[in-house]
């Protein structure tokens, strides 16, 4: 089935992953980080367990549509440290940022005091190691940019508090595990698709114009809670900096897998792959249940920054 879409062009045989291609019993696999590493593609994909609790799966792919499976989960909850305390509920929606010569990995840690976020690092998908625990309670949706600035780690994270519901702000580390300098840098807009929580999804990547950021955006209904994807643009020298935030949605909930499934009318980025030819492969969880794919144009989701804009606070 192909539905088209402007911006983001659905890959004609989605769902390209789903619990069936796992060789583990899971109920979904949704929400995956994917990088291009040596020419293959690794997706490091979410799924709940039947217990409801949710661990790390690893696929492969030589094209980044058609991916197989490992035998094995990639991470599954800590059993030590102070990581075991914090993961103990399950581990979700990891990103994989790549930062110089490391791929940093950034989850969810589910546990009784709350969910969080813990920081790994692997540089071959083989050895990973975890560094910290980055974030306190009910501060998640890390992503980190590719290059130091000034010396630092910058990440986008997304605390929350009643007077500045679900927002985007920006966090400062000169060594990963202390982070600071936090200041917001963009809201929700009322009466608008990302009225309610807005969210980092993809890890920003670099263009001529800035950094695109591909985030979620969620919008409450009668009928429960949609939730979209949209792009932002950072200035390339001082990424707290928004160039322009784009007015309208790139992706909504449409096919089948994405309105209904485990949570319906989600689709849900932590990854995307910029392509040498102008192109970036998109990836989404569609209703908490599927892995999704789709293509769009460089240039499009920068001029959409640029042009018919929202402000970013
Ligand atoms: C968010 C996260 C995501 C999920 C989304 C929709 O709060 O929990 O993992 O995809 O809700 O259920």
């Amino acid at each position: 089935m192909t539905i088209r879409n402007s911006i983001v062009e659905r890959y004609n045989k989605n769902p390209i992953l789903t619990k069936d291609d796992v060789p583990y019993p899971v109920a979904t696999v949704h929400n995956a980080g994917i990088v291009k590493h040596n020419d293959r593609y690794i997706m490091l994909f979410r799924s709940h367990r039947y217990n409801g609790r949710s661990i790390i799966g690893r696929a492969d792919s030589e094209d980044g549509f058609f991916f197989t499976v490992h035998s094995k989960p990639f991470l599954t909850p800590a059993t030590d440290n102070t990581f075991a305390e914090y993961e103990e509920f399950g581990i979700e929606d990891l990103r994989i940022c790549p930062v110089e010569d490391d791929y940093l990995l950034t989850y969810s840690a589910y546990s009784r005091h709350g969910v969080r976020i813990a920081l790994a690092r692997t540089r071959d998908f083989e050895q990973v190691e975890r560094v910290a625990l980055i974030t306190q309670a009910d501060l998640r949706n890390v992503v980190i940019f590719p290059k130091k600035f000034g010396g630092r780690y910058v990440r986008l994270d997304r605390p929350h508090s009643e007077i500045s519901p679900w927002s985007i702000w920006i966090s400062y580390s000169p060594d990963l595990v202390h982070w600071g300098d936090s200041r917001v840098i963009m809201k929700p807009v009322p009466y608008h698709w990302d009225e309610m929580k807005i969210g980092p999804g993809a890890p920003p990547f670099r263009t001529d114009k800035g950094w695109l950021h591909i985030y979620h955006g969620v919008f409450k209904t009668m009928a429960g809670s949609v939730y979209r994807l949209g792009v932002a643009l950072h200035n390339l020298n001082d990424p707290a900096k928004i160039v322009g935030v784009s007015d309208q949605w790139i992706l909504q909930p449409e096919a089948p897998w994405e309105v209904s499934g485990y949570v319906p009318n989600v689709v849900f980025t932590c990854g995307a792959v910029p392509e040498d030819d102008g192109t970036v492969k998109i990836y989404w969880g569609g209703a908490d249940t599927v892995m999704c794919a789709g293509t769009a144009v460089i240039d499009d989701l920068v001029q959409l920054c640029l042009t018919n804009t929202r402000s970013a606070l």
